[in-house]
């Protein structure tokens, strides 16, 4: 089941629930090459801003064990244009990579939180804001296949 549930002064938000018998509530929009600002709720969220790179998509999940949903492709050189996400919270949350593994992977600190980028092309999948390098590992991704 698929619904429109506002159009948001040019954002286009998409409401998905993907099962209701887990009551898991999916948030995320039209895959244009729009800039989005996505707020997930109390339930476990996935929460994918769309392709396109250098499109920065900003991503709140809320409370729940939500997925930032990302990919390679869609990576971003400048992190000022990548896509944040403004409440990760290690070991709740996870990162879903839609086209890699998490060998295709690292982090660092930038700018007060920390980047994970692409290692063949140093391209940068999500902006971490406010969360320390040495927080994240391995079992905070996880490969998925949403989009
Ligand atoms: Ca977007
Ligand atoms: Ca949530
Ligand atoms: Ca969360």
């Amino acid at each position: 089941m698929r619904r429109c549930l506002s159009p948001l002064s040019g954002f286009d938000i998409m409401l998905y629930f993907i099962s209701i018998w887990n009551c898991h509530l999916c948030i995320y929009s039209h895959p244009s090459l729009g800039t989005d600002t996505l707020i997930g709720n109390e339930a476990n969220n996935k929460l994918y801003g769309g392709a396109g790179s250098g499109v920065k998509d900003t991503l709140t999940g809320g409370s729940g064990n939500d997925i930032f949903i990302c990919s390679i492709e869609s990576a971003a050189s400048d992190i000022s244009v990548a896509d944040w996400i403004l409440d990760f919270t290690p070991d709740s949350d996870k990162i879903g990579l839609e086209d890699g593994e998490v060998s295709d992977v690292a982090w660092s600190s930038a700018s007060g939180g920390t980047k994970i980028y692409d290692t063949q092309s140093d391209n940068i999948l999500f902006y971490l804001e406010g969360i320390d390098e040495s927080l994240l590992d391995a079992d905070d991704f996880v490969i998925t296949d949403f989009v």
